[in-house]
C-alpha cells in the first residue's frame, strides 16, 4: 500500500526540508518526489496544475486528494490534520502563527538569499552578501534572546514553530553564518535534533525520486 503522503522538492529546498521533518516527527512515512528546478519542471503545467505558484515543495495528501502548498500552511494543514505538533491550546497554536510569520518576514529570505550567493547559485557583489547575513543575523539574534530561559518557541513542547525555523537555521552555516555567535539557539537546535524522528535534510530529502521505506 502507498504512503498517504508524497512530497515533491529538491534536496537545496529548506521549505521542502521543513515538510519533510514535520512528517519524519510525526511519524508519518512518505514517498519523495524529486524535481528538478535546473530543467524548470515545476514550472511546466502537470506540476502547475498542482501547484499553482510553480514552486516545491507540494505536499499531496492521498487520503482526500488534496494537493498543498506554501511551507507553513502545509505545517498548519499536518498539525491540524496529525494533532500533533499544533499546541497545547488556542493561544499557543497562535503565538506558533506568529513565529511561522515572523520567519517568513524576518529570517528565511535573508538567510535563504545568502546561501543561494555563497553556494553561488545567484552570484551577487560581496557587499549584498554581507547585506543578507546581517540581516539574517538580526533575526538571529531575536530568536536567541527569546530561546533564553525556555526550552521551545511556545510552551512546553515542540510545535510546528520549532519544526518551520529549525528548517531555515539549519542552512545557517551554509549561509557563511556561524551560530557559535547565538548560543540559546545552539542549544534549542539540539533540543530538536533529539526529538524522536529527527533527520538532518539530506537524509530526508535525497537527490532521486523515493518510495517510502
Ligand atoms: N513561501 C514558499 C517558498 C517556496 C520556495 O521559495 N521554493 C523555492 C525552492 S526553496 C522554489 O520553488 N523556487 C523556484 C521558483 O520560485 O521558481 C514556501 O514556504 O513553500
Amino acid at each position: 500500500m502507498s504512503a498517504r503522503f508524497e512530497l515533491h522538492g529538491i534536496f537545496v529546498s529548506g521549505p521542502t526540508y521543513k515538510v519533510g521533518l514535520m512528517l519524519s516527527l510525526a511519524g508519518e512515512p512518505f514517498d519523495y518526489t524529486h524535481l528538478n528546478l535546473m530543467e524548470g519542471e515545476h514550472k511546466q503545467p502537470p506540476y502547475l496544475a498542482k501547484q499553482r505558484y510553480g514552486q516545491v515543495p507540494l505536499l499531496v495528501d492521498r487520503a482526500n486528494g488534496r494537493h498543498l502548498c506554501q511551507s507553513a500552511a502545509i505545517l498548519e494543514y499536518l498539525a491540524d490534520t496529525l494533532g500533533k505538533f499544533g499546541g497545547a491550546s488556542l493561544d499557543e497554536r497562535l503565538q506558533a502563527r506568529e513565529w511561522l510569520y515572523w520567519d517568513f518576514d524576518r529570517l528565511a529570505a535573508p538567510l535563504y538569499r545568502a546561501r543561494v550567493i555563497k553556494i553561488g547559485i545567484r552570484p551577487a557583489p560581496p557587499e549584498v552578501l554581507e547585506d543578507c547575513q546581517n540581516a539574517a543575523k538580526t533575526a538571529l539574534k531575536v530568536l536567541d534572546s527569546h530561546l533564553a530561559g525556555r526550552d521551545w518557541l511556545v510552551g512546553e513542547g515542540a510545535t510546528i514553530a520549532d519544526i518551520d525555523i529549525y528548517g531555515v537555521v539549519a542552512f545557517s552555516s551554509a549561509a557563511g553564518i556561524d551560530l557559535a555567535d547565538f548560543p540559546q539557539i545552539v542549544a534549542w537546535t539540539k533540543r530538536v535534533e533529539a526529538l524522536p524522528g529527527f533527520q538532518p535534510a539530506e537524509a530526508l530529502l535525497p537527490k532521486t525520486s523515493r518510495e517510502a521505506a
